[in-house]
């Protein structure tokens, strides 16, 4: 009789170790490859992912329909400075916004300029600097 009570009791503890795995999966890992920014539709990566971009140093447009004022969340896995604007000519951007090398920010509503402007659904181009 202790043969079966003994697989009973492993088979819970595994059951235990599965479901304490299985919780971090279930919110989903963002899709982004090391060395790019990428950049979702909505908060917490999900959504359409409108900007997957090697970390390489320029200015890149945001595209008009997929992506302008509608990005609200991103992550900066390059070694680059991010710098995103409110247009898509940096010189003409009311608002710029800075994210570090390295950082994510899963709701844009938390990144804000200098004057407390939130960059969500606000973003029309960026830059890198490497
Ligand atoms: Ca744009
Ligand atoms: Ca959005």
């Amino acid at each position: 009789m202790s043969k079966p009570v003994l697989i009973l009791s492993i088979a819970g503890v595994l059951a235990v170790g599965g479901s304490l795995l299985a919780a971090p999966a279930a919110e989903a890992a963002p899709d982004c490859a090391a060395n790019r920014v990428c950049m979702w539709e909505d908060a917490g990566y999900s959504g359409s992912r409108y900007v997957n971009q090697k970390g390489a140093s320029g200015t890149y447009d945001i595209d008009g329909w997929n992506g302008d004022n509608e990005i609200s969340s991103l992550i900066n896995r390059t070694s680059c400075k991010l710098t995103l604007y409110s247009a898509d000519e940096p010189a003409a951007s009311a608002f710029t916004w800075s994210v570090a090398a390295g950082r994510r920010v899963g709701n844009l509503k938390n990144l804000k300029d200098s004057k407390g402007n939130h960059a969500n659904d606000g973003v029309q181009s960026f830059k890198l600097s490497c």
